[in-house]
């Protein structure tokens, strides 16, 4: 599925589109399980460790932005992590035997109106030892232009990291009047539920509300290299762990392979996402709590 065309368009445009990444039957459970939690939420009233809640959310009507770390919602998103096809898709585009799974998430943007999430680079929220991280994304419904599809700018991956700060704190997005941002090459990754998109750590990527009658869920899995160690002082699960601690959840996190305990030290740009926005709880608060511009707002 992944062959050498496309992971040369990988490592050239820093994204690709892995078609038919999981089979029909697994993404009629991964609709059903998924919508189960979706139902379920309607009776949450505000975000909490499972649930990201988007604006008019109801019980009768329950929005999410996000299903917070899905492979430990529920055993098929773990499986389908571990499944023949995803590994062969990360182990052939990272290029190494040995993967460990940094965070996942289900992103969903409910019809008429789900959320954007505005310009940014995963790893300006966490970088490492080297850049050799991916986020998978697999989708569970169609996507098209109308729904909110991933938006990425092809080569950004080689170049500087943006300023992701915002009214003296880390916003989790460019500006958009930035003139690195080079918005006349944007280009929407599209097709059919089953499909993953494929982004690069460094890739500068963004999505916009979506408007249309149809939902858009993506499953994210952001995986690295295994020998990509986290810089200290990153955004996500490692702050304030013990070094056993920080061990036995390395290992934890490995999807195939070993952990070696040689990172690889690559010459990359880095910067480190400080001072802390008031709301650090995901990409969404991140961006809203530090007044972060918004490439999509409307009128
Ligand atoms: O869901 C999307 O369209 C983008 C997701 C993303 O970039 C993120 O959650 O960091």
């Amino acid at each position: 599925m992944v062959g050498e065309n496309m992971v040369a368009q990988y490592r050239r445009d820093g994204f690709a589109v892995v078609p038919e990444v999981v089979t029909p039957d697994t993404l009629d459970a991964l609709r059903r399980v998924t919508g189960d939690f979706i139902a379920a939420s309607g009776s949450v009233t505000q975000s909490d460790s499972v649930y990201d809640l988007d604006e008019g959310h109801s019980a009768s009507s329950p929005r999410l932005t996000r299903i917070k770390l899905p492979h430990q919602q529920h055993p098929l998103y773990q499986q389908v992590l571990t499944s023949p096809s995803v590994l062969a898709a990360l182990t052939t585009l990272l290029g190494t035997p040995d993967v460990r799974l940094h965070t996942s998430k289900l992103n969903c943007k409910a019809p008429q109106g789900g959320r954007a999430v505005e310009w940014h680079q995963d790893w300006a929220f966490y970088p490492h030892t080297n850049d050799d991280i991916l986020a998978l994304g697999i989708w569970l419904d169609d996507v098209n232009e109308e729904n909110g599809p991933l938006l990425a700018i092809p080569g950004s991956h080689t170049g500087p990291v943006l300023k992701h700060t915002a009214n003296g704190v880390f916003s989790g997005a460019i500006d958009p009047g930035d003139p690195d941002f080079r918005h006349s090459e944007v280009r929407a990754l599209t097709g059919p539920a089953g499909s993953a998109s494929v982004h690069h750590v460094r890739t500068l990527h963004g999505s916009a509300p979506n408007l249309s009658a149809q939902s858009r869920r993506v499953l994210f899995f952001e995986c690295c290299a295994a020998d990509a160690w986290p810089l200290a002082g990153i955004s996500g699960p490692y702050n304030g762990m013990s070094q056993e601690a920080l061990y036995a959840d390395l290992q934890s996190r490995m999807v195939c392979g070993a952990l070696p305990l040689q990172p690889r030290l690559e010459s990359v740009p880095v910067t480190m996402p400080l001072p802390v926005p008031p709301d650090n709880s995901s990409i969404f608060k991140v961006q809203e709590s530090s007044g972060a511009t918004s490439a999509f707002a409307r009128d």
